[in-house]
């Protein structure tokens, strides 16, 4: 089996070939990534040298360059986007590029070099805000809300992956994840950037008033769920994939790592909310569970532990990222 990943240089993508390298070790992998500010080859290094994987570095936007790396390609696996929210409100272009037409691209070259799957991993953002203190939680029938420049591109994506399967008969799952933790996130995002804020000796940030809640899911559970679908998922369908089974606003998850490394609340610095701060997610993730047997296997508080010993362990990997990181911050007002 040979299978295209996109994106593979980044958080998500980078641990879904190191799972699926050591799980079905006869299989080859191609990752076709641009290495934008969020790839990088640090993050795909130990296992660079497997003989059943290649690195292009290539636009998903360049049509020459997608036809060469989907050439014999059975399955693509499509990571690659622009993912963090908070560029999107800076500077929403290159989201619609990456990944609306960036998707357009790879689906014209599945159906001419006639993939026999095409998964598109999205996201739970696309359906928008539910209120908090509430019960409710998205599902496969949750009509389309999308709220931020972000969540709009991928929605778009969604549907241009829908329309690929009815209208040239593609054949095509989509997954549609909540927000994940977990080793080669990006210091940037919320928990890496709190648990190496922590580590430099620097206050944690918190958009707002904190209570805004999102539904953490460890990257080895989506990645297992991505395998569960590429095995087992019908054609055409879509699974929605979450982690917690309660709310934990971020002022709580700021607690927490406070918490481990033994410092106080006074080490919790407010800063100005996010534009459009969607409020709560969470996810009903029965349909994947009934249907292929997939539920989360990875506990929050123990893996969140795990995920900060892998950065106290690996500064190497984020030391160099935070500068970037930092810069977005100071520009956002955020810092
Ligand atoms: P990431 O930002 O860590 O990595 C994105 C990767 O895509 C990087 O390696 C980058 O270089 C590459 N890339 C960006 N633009 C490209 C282009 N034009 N051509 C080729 N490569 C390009 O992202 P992530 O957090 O690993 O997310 C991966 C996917 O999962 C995304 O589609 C995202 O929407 C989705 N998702 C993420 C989360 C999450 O919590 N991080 C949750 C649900 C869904
Ligand atoms: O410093 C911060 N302080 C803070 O309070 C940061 C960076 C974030 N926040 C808040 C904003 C959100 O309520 O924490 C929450 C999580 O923020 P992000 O890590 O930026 O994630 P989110 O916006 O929820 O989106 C993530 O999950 C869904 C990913 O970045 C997306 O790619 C994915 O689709």
């Amino acid at each position: 089996m040979k299978i295209l990943v996109t994106g593979g240089a980044g958080f998500i993508g980078s641990n879904f070939i190191r799972y699926w390298l050591k799980k079905y070790s006869d299989d080859e992998i191609v990752n076709l990534d641009k290495l934008t500010y969020a790839g990088h080859l640090s993050t795909t290094k130990d296992f660079s040298g497997n003989k059943n994987y290649k690195f292009i570095k290539g636009d998903i936007c360049d049509s020459k360059i997608v036809d060469q790396a989907i050439e014999g390609t059975d399955m693509v696996v499509h990571f690659a986007a622009e993912t963090h929210v908070d560029r999107s409100i800076v500077g929403p272009k290159t989201f619609i590029l990456t990944n609306f037409v960036g998707t357009q691209v790879l689906l014209d070259a599945a159906v001419s070099h006639k993939v026999k799957r095409f998964h598109h991993v999205s996201t739970d953002e696309v359906f928008g805000a539910l209120p908090l203190e509430s019960t409710e939680k998205f599902n496969e029938s949750t009509l389309y809300n999308p709220r931020s420049p972000y969540s709009a591109s991928k929605a778009g994506s969604d549907h241009l992956v829908r329309a690929y399967h009815t209208t040239y008969g593609l054949p095509i799952t989509i997954t549609n994840c909540s927000n994940n933790f977990g080793p080669y996130s990006d210091p940037e995002k919320f928990i890496p950037r709190m648990i190496t804020d922590l580590i430099d000796g620097s206050p944690v940030k918190i958009y707002g008033d904190g209570k805004h809640v999102r539904d953490w899911l460890y990257v080895e559970d989506h990645v297992r769920a991505i395998d569960a679908v590429l095995q087992k998922g019908k054609i055409g369908e879509t699974y929605l994939v979450g982690g917690l089974t309660e709310d934990i606003p971020n002022l709580e998850v700021a607690k927490k790592l406070l918490k481990l490394f033994g410092k106080d609340e006074s080490q919790i610095k407010f800063v100005p909310d996010r534009l459009g701060h969607d409020r709560r997610y969470a996810v009903d993730w029965s349909k994947i569970e009934k249907e292929l047997g997939w539920k989360p296997e990875h506990n929050f508080e123990e893996w969140l532990v795990k995920t900060v010993n892998w950065y106290k362990e690996n500064d190497w990997w984020w030391k160099p990222l935070k500068e970037e990181a930092d810069k977005l911050y100071e520009r956002t007002g955020q810092k």
